[in-house]
This record gives structure tokens, C-alpha cells and sequence, in this order.
């Protein structure tokens, strides 16, 4: 019986839409993309505060439930098509979800704060012709060094984060990754350190990845 597509809300560019993209693409989700002009300031509308009261993309639909933050709606994508696609994307086990949960945490709460700090403070403001904070910049960068020391080390014990096979928890990395190595001077972070130069060469050459990677591109028209 063919399925309704889920619905996302929001840009490609967005790396908290991009999460998501990538999550449905390696679980072979039948999706549909929403456009949300962030600029005319369509996610501060009250129709769309109805599915994302915080006012932010994105935001996700499947049959009559809402969600939002990117992180949970791959976390139910994973639970709800647990048969299809990448069938260990989100662990088949209670410990092995533990430990995909663990780093997913650790991106959420360690990675992502700096890193999205310093792929707004070097990407973004500049095409947005924003002031940067060289203050702020330097503050985040030796945030994210230390995260990284950490990575390099467990890298060094396993293929990926949660153990040797890729999961959530690498994909949940690959947006502000994505930024940090192809927008910003400072992919050396990644790249001159060994074991996690190895980790992001594999997970961002993915098909899945490059999928979405070209759905961020400009149309031509
Ligand atoms: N923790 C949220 C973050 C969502 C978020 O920050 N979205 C940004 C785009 S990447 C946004 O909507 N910014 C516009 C705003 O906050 O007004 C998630 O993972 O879904």
C-alpha cells in the first residue's frame, strides 16, 4: 500500500533541514519538501507557529503528527521506518541506541554550540555583510578544538562514533561540518587531525550526504 510522503518544512541551506534531509535519504523516506521563505518571514506566521511554535525551521509532518528539532524528527524517522533504508542507522539493540544517543547528545551539546557559532561568525555574516566577532571566534574555535581532541581519540578506537558502523549520531555532524570544511577558512580543524580527517572524508562522501550537498546549490534560475 503506497504511503502519504512526510512533509519538511524549510530550506535545504538550513543545516537543522539539512539533518533531517540526510536522515530520510538514508532511510529511503518518501518526503516532501516545503519551501519556507525565511526571508518574507514565513516561519514567524501563525500558521506555521501552529507545527513549530518556536518559530524555526524545521518542522515535520507525518500523517496527523507535528514535530520539531531536527534531532528528535530523526530519532522518530528512524524508530517509525526501523524496516526500511539504513535499517542500523538508529542501532537494532538497546545498547547499541545507547551509544548512537550518547554521541548524539555529544554533537547537540558540545559540537553544535561552537561550531555553529563559528559557521555563522565566518560563512554566514559575511554574505550577510554582518560585523564578525573576532572575540567570539576565537572563544568557539578553542571550544571546538577540545571537542575535537576528544573525537580524535575515539576515532582512533572506532570506524565511527557509535561504534564501527556509521549512525545517526555521524550524520547528526555532517550540516555544520559541511559549513566549518567547505565555507569557512578553517577546515584544518578537521583535516589536520588524523583519525577524524579519516571519519569525515567517510561520512561526507556518503550518497545520502551528497544528495542533500546538491540540493543546497542555487537553481539556476
Ligand atoms: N534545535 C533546532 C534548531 C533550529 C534552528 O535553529 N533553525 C534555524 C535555521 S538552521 C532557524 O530556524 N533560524 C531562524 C530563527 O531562529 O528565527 C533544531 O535542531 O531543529
Amino acid at each position: 500500500m503506497a504511503t502519504t510522503p512526510v512533509k519538511v518544512y524549510g530550506p535545504p541551506i538550513s543545516t537543522a533541514v539539512s539533518r533531517v534531509l540526510a536522515c530520510l535519504l538514508e532511510k529511503g523516506v518518501d518526503y516532501q519538501l516545503i519551501s519556507v521563505n525565511m526571508s518574507k518571514g514565513e516561519h514567524k506566521k501563525p500558521d506555521y507557529l501552529k507545527i513549530q511554535p518556536f518559530g524555526q525551521v524545521p518542522a515535520f509532518q507525518d500523517e496527523d503528527i507535528s514535530l520539531f528539532e531536527s534531532r528528535a524528527i530523526c530519532r522518530y524517522i528512524c524508530n517509525k521506518y526501523a524496516d526500511q533504508g539504513n535499517k542500523g542507522l538508529y542501532g537494532t539493540n538497546p545498547l547499541a541506541k545507547a551509544s548512537i544517543d550518547q554521541w548524539l547528545e555529544a554533537e547537540g551539546q558540545s559540537f553544535s554550540p561552537p561550531s555553529s557559532t563559528l559557521v555563522f561568525q565566518l560563512a554566514f555574516a559575511p554574505r550577510m555583510k554582518l560585523k564578525q566577532d573576532q572575540g567570539v571566534i576565537r572563544q568557539n574555535e578553542e571550544k571546538l578544538k577540545k571537542v575535537l581532541d576528544v573525537y580524535e581519540n575515539r576515532l582512533g578506537e572506532s570506524r565511527f562514533l557509535a561504534g564501527d558502523e556509521f549512525s545517526l549520531a555521524d550524520l547528526s555532524h555532517l550540516p555544520n561540518g559541511h559549513y566549518l570544511v567547505n565555507a569557512t577558512d578553517r577546515g584544518e580543524l578537521f583535516t589536520s587531525r588524523n583519525n577524524v580527517g579519516r571519519w569525515w572524508t567517510e561520512i561526507s562522501t556518503r550518497d545520502s550526504w551528497e544528495k542533500v550537498v546538491e540540493m543546497q546549490k542555487p537553481t539556476a534560475n
